[in-house]
């Protein structure tokens, strides 16, 4: 990843005692995708912390991390889960601290399944969603960037440096014909 960003403006985000971004996900092995989620908020800076909350197998945590995800400041909670995806949807039922869901790809339906699970909350209690794997680990990472930047400055501009490097990136793209 490119570290041509500002590196001199300030940002409010970059205390590492004070997480604003959570990442959680239902397994270890969801790390192989959610990790592109914590690259982001590493690459911009933000303050974050990352742990396995699994809805199903410790449903007493997930109750408590989603409780205590307000008053600990946090602004978004990344969650990420396959299958029967249901932890974006638990945590969004216990706070109403923004839920970024992230379906993780799984083996027998290849994520569809993480993907309906997640996307089809019911009226009421709402659930961001964003794609399947890597690209969805990333752009939720990127959205929660979004939002600590409407109210910081410095995280804005390293957010249109990124921008207009990946704008500069598609224009030097060339075809073998
Ligand atoms: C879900 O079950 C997790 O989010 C993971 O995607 C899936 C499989 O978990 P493991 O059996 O690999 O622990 O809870």
């Amino acid at each position: 990843m490119s570290t041509l960003l500002p590196s001199d403006t300030p940002s409010l985000s970059t205390d590492p005692g004070k997480p604003l971004i959570g990442v959680v996900m239902g397994s270890s092995s969801d790390w192989d995708t959610m990790q592109h989620a914590v690259q982001i908020l590493t690459h911009f800076g933000v303050a974050h912390e990352a742990r396995v909350v699994s809805a199903h197998r410790m449903p007493d945590d997930l109750f408590a991390y989603a409780e205590q995800a307000g008053p600990r400041g946090l602004q978004a909670i990344i969650a990420g889960a396959g299958g029967a995806a249901h932890l974006p949807g638990m945590l969004a039922a216990k706070t109403t601290v923004p839920v970024l869901g992230v379906p993780v790809a799984s083996r027998h339906l290849q994520g569809v399944d993480s993907l309906h699970s997640i996307v089809q909350m019911p009226k009421g209690v709402p659930v961001a969603t964003f794609a399947i794997g890597t690209a969805g680990a990333a752009n939720a990472a990127l959205f929660a960037v979004s939002l600590l930047a409407l109210h910081d400055p410095g995280l804005a501009a390293k957010l249109q440096a990124f921008r207009a490097e990946q704008t500069e990136a598609a224009r030097a793209m060339t075809l073998p014909v």
